[in-house]
């Protein structure tokens, strides 16, 4: 499917400030997949995809899960969680994509998980840096991601975890087996 197509389905579906914030992650996405050598088409699908769910109803989200076996887990979560697995369902079952590293990297681009591909290390960080992300210390990431990638994914998961800390939220398991997995790398 082509850029233009893609982005007609899924402008319709979020608020403009989404939709712009796409548009943000995909051209860093592909910015990062040309220089960290991996597929610039790809990343343009799993960027403009990524978010798709965001706002979908989070009672079928829920349905979803159930229906398709997805982790249990996901059942005690709102849409910032469900929204990155549902995302990658509807990516393969509406929009037909069935590359996985594009379906992993949508399902997991809010928690990261443990062993991240570079793939989806690009769609986390650019998710994070795009153009649009106004929050203090993005700055630092983007100047990392120009740098060196897992550097910079690492920094991404630190912040967002201290996020989550500091404001008392709770921590999804899977963010944490990310975090886990990156302090355990030598
Ligand atoms: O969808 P976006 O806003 O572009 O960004 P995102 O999908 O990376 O993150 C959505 C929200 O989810 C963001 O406010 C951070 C939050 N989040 C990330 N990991 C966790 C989390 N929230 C909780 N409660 N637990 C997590 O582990
Ligand atoms: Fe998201
Ligand atoms: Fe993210
Ligand atoms: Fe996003």
């Amino acid at each position: 499917m082509d850029r233009q197509t893609l982005l007609a389905a899924i402008k319709e579906r979020m608020p403009e400030k989404r939709y712009l914030h796409t548009i943000g992650v995909m051209e860093t996405a592909i910015r990062l997949a040309e220089k960290y050598q991996e597929d610039p088409k790809k990343a343009e699908i799993a960027a403009i995809l990524h978010d798709i769910a965001k706002y979908a109803d989070v009672e079928w989200m829920k349905k979803v899960v159930i229906e398709q076996q997805l982790d249990p887990r996901l059942l005690d979560w709102d849409a910032e969680i469900l929204h990155g697995p549902i995302g990658a369902w509807i990516a393969e079952t509406e929009f037909h994509i069935d590359d996985e590293s594009i379906l992993n990297a949508i399902r997991y681009h809010t928690t990261g998980r443990a062993d991240m591909t570079t793939f989806e290390k690009i769609i986390f960080v650019a998710d994070m840096i795009e153009p649009n992300r106004k929050f203090h210390g993005v700055e630092k990431l983007r100047a990392d991601a120009n740098i060196n990638l897992d550097d910079a994914f690492r920094a991404c998961i630190t912040h967002t975890l201290s996020f989550l800390v500091s404001s008392q939220q709770a921590i999804y398991p899977v963010s944490i087996e990310c975090y886990n997995f990156l302090m355990r790398e030598e």
